[in-house]
This record gives C-alpha cells, sequence and structure tokens, in this order.
C-alpha cells in the first residue's frame, strides 16, 4: 500500500495538465483504477485483516483524492498566471496612426447638423423606414387618391395574396417619424428626424434611396419669425458663415399652411459656387407652420398648439459643404473615393471643437 501511495502521489506531483490528472484519477480510484480492485479483494480477507485493510485502503483513497484536487487547484492557478503574464494590454500606447476606415460624409454631416439643433433646443427621433400609407401620406394630409401621393414615386412593399388592406411603403419623407413622436410626446415638442428616405427615381441628380432632415417646433406662440431665425442660425453654424442671408419664397405644402422655399445667398464666379456671398439664390429648403390637420392627425390640439416645420436634403447640403461633384459617388462604396472624402473617425463634429476638420 506505501508503495501504491508513492506511485500516485508522485505522478500527481509531476502531472503536467489537466488531462494527465485525469488520466492518473482513473488509474488510482476510477472504477477499474488499482485502489478499487485492492477494496474488491477485502471480501476474501479474514475479519481481522479487513479490520486494518479496509480503513488503510479507505485513507489511501482519501489522500489521493485529495491530492488530485490540490494539484488540479494549481495547474488553473499557474494557467491564470501565465494568461496575466500574456495578455497584458498597455493602455497609454498612442492610437494607430494609419487611417483604417474613414466616416461617410453623410454620416459626418449628419452629426453636424445633430449638433447644431440640439444647441438650440432640438432632440433627434428616429422612426420606421418601412410605413404605413396612414403615417407617411394621411396623416400628413395627403388623403388617397391625392394627386400628391403621386409626385412623390412611391416603392410599394406587396401584401400577402387576398390581402386587401393598404400596402407598407418605403416612407418618400420623414414626416412620419415627427409624426410618431408628436403622438408619443404631445406638445410642447422641439425634434428634428434624419435618415434614410426612398422615391422611385435615378438620373444625375436623384438616388432611389437618399437622406433628409425634418425639424418641427410646436409650442403655444411660435411662428414664421421664430422659422426664420432657427433656419438662419443653423446655416450659419453649418457653412461656418456669420451673417448668412436667407429669402422666403411662398410655395405649396399639404403639411404646411402657409408654405415658404427657402434659399440661401450663394454667388458663381467663374463657374465657382460660394456660399453666403453675392447675389445669386440657391434654394435649399421647403417650410412652413404645420397645417391644423396635421397636428390634430398627431393627437395635438390645433386650437391650443401651433408651430413651424421643415426639411432639407442632407446629400444636397453635404455636396455643397465639401465640394462633391457627384451625388451617386457617395452610394458606389469606392475606397479611393471614401479614403480622399472621408472623415477620421475620432473627428467628433461639436460646436465648440469646431464642426469640420
Ligand atoms: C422639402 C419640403 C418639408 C415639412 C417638410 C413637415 C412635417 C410635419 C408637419 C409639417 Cl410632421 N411639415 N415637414 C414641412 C415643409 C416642407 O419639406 O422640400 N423637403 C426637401
Amino acid at each position: 500500500m506505501d508503495d501504491l501511495k508513492q506511485k500516485y502521489l508522485s505522478a500527481i506531483a509531476d502531472a503536467g495538465d489537466e488531462a494527465a490528472l485525469e488520466d492518473l484519477r482513473l488509474q488510482a480510484v476510477g472504477k477499474k483504477g488499482e485502489v478499487s480492485l485492492k477494496m474488491r479483494e477485502l471480501g476474501k480477507m479474514t475479519p481481522e485483516e479487513r479490520q486494518v485493510a479496509g480503513p488503510a485502503l479507505n485513507a489511501l483513497k482519501d489522500e489521493i483524492n485529495s491530492a488530485l484536487a490540490a494539484k488540479k487547484a494549481a495547474l488553473a492557478d499557474a494557467a491564470l498566471e501565465e494568461r496575466l503574464r500574456t495578455e497584458w494590454l498597455d493602455v497609454t500606447l498612442p492610437g494607430r496612426t494609419e487611417r483604417r476606415g474613414t466616416i461617410h460624409p453623410i454620416s459626418q454631416v449628419s452629426e453636424e447638423i445633430a449638433a447644431i439643433f440640439a444647441n438650440l433646443g432640438f432632440a433627434v427621433a428616429e422612426g420606421p423606414q418601412i410605413e404605413t400609407d396612414w403615417y407617411n401620406f394621411d396623416s400628413l394630409n395627403i388623403p388617397p387618391h391625392h394627386p400628391a401621393r403621386q409626385e412623390f414615386d412611391t416603392f410599394y412593399m406587396n401584401r400577402a395574396e387576398g390581402d386587401d388592406r393598404p400596402p407598407h411603403v418605403l416612407r418618400t419623407h420623414t414626416s412620419p417619424v415627427q409624426t410618431r413622436a408628436m403622438e408619443k410626446q404631445g406638445a410642447p415638442i422641439r425634434v428634428i428626424a434624419p435618415g434614410r428616405v426612398y422615391r422611385s427615381d435615378y438620373d444625375q441628380t436623384h438616388t432611389p434611396m437618399f437622406h433628409q432632415v425634418e425639424g418641427l417646433c410646436i409650442d403655444k406662440d411660435v411662428s414664421m419669425a421664430n422659422l426664420k431665425w432657427v433656419l438662419e442660425e443653423f446655416f450659419a453654424a453649418f457653412f461656418e458663415i456669420d451673417g448668412i442671408k436667407t429669402r422666403f419664397r411662398a410655395s405649396h405644402f399639404p403639411f404646411t399652411e402657409p408654405s415658404a422655399e427657402v434659399d440661401i445667398q450663394c454667388s458663381w464666379v467663374d463657374g465657382q459656387l460660394k456660399i453666403g456671398e453675392g447675389d445669386d439664390w440657391m434654394e435649399v429648403l421647403g417650410s412652413g407652420m404645420v397645417h391644423p390637420k396635421v397636428l390634430e392627425a398627431a393627437g395635438v390640439n390645433p386650437d391650443e398648439w401651433q408651430g413651424f416645420a421643415f426639411g432639407m436634403g442632407i446629400d444636397r447640403l453635404a455636396m455643397l459643404k465639401y465640394g462633391i461633384p457627384d451625388l451617386r459617388a457617395f452610394f458606389d462604396s469606392d475606397l479611393r473615393w471614401l479614403r480622399h472624402y472621408g472623415f477620421a473617425s475620432l473627428d467628433v463634429p461639436t460646436l465648440h471643437g469646431g464642426l469640420s476638420r
């Protein structure tokens, strides 16, 4: 028995890993292990012999089991030590200097717009890109068969065979996000809704998916004067030009009354466009006072509340600000273009740090 004990205790001490340890456990105290076989022999002994051998075998088994457990814990400790020694990270090292990916100009401009409007007290609202026709059209005072429905070149989703409900649509503007925000939050409310919108149109200046930002401000006494101030603040901050002039022209949208299209001051010299100077005008935005029917559809009482809304294209704003000549290149995923027009990933736009690089 002493030989067995010596043999197993020293083999356990020398075991290099858990698998070797398990092999030893089976050899010694497993069902067919050496100690177990010895225990089976107890039956053939005289009672006197058994009284000595029984407790001794049990003690041997216990001793081997605790040696196994102790060695297992020691191996685990050693493995942890080894990981701690090799898997360390110097968090004070500088970041990698080679440029990997870049931020797409549309993402950059969306962040810039959100930062400017946040500073004016507007929250960002989001909503689904697949909409019901009620949210995309009816809630915005565009009833079924209204001619404006045709103007939007809407993408309609398929319904299952025999399902006669009106089809879902890919949202043609982000206005339904604002209807949903009004339903949820009620008035007063100040939000912008940036995001992807879809219209079935593709040529030099149109892509079937593009980006829009709309804004909405509803309170007790909000007027067109507040709209003009907010937009001039926005354009001055966005184009980084103090005192940029805007021009409001009367227009028509189903969801606003009165409605206005807004131009910003610009100049064309030798085919070069400059924003914020000269006496030409460039149309950048549609706006107006939210139609009472639109407030009502969103559960806001038009006898109590009023306000303005506006909508503009993010892609074109990005082209104007960063001198990008071709709209379709935005969606080509051309790595050379992305490296050229993209932004460093840590250049997060803030009003104090500068909006652009
Ligand atoms: C354009 C015109 C506009 C709006 C969008 C709006 C949203 C709600 C209520 C009322 Cl919830 N109006 N949005 C208003 C006027 C114009 O967009 O030419 N966009 C590129």
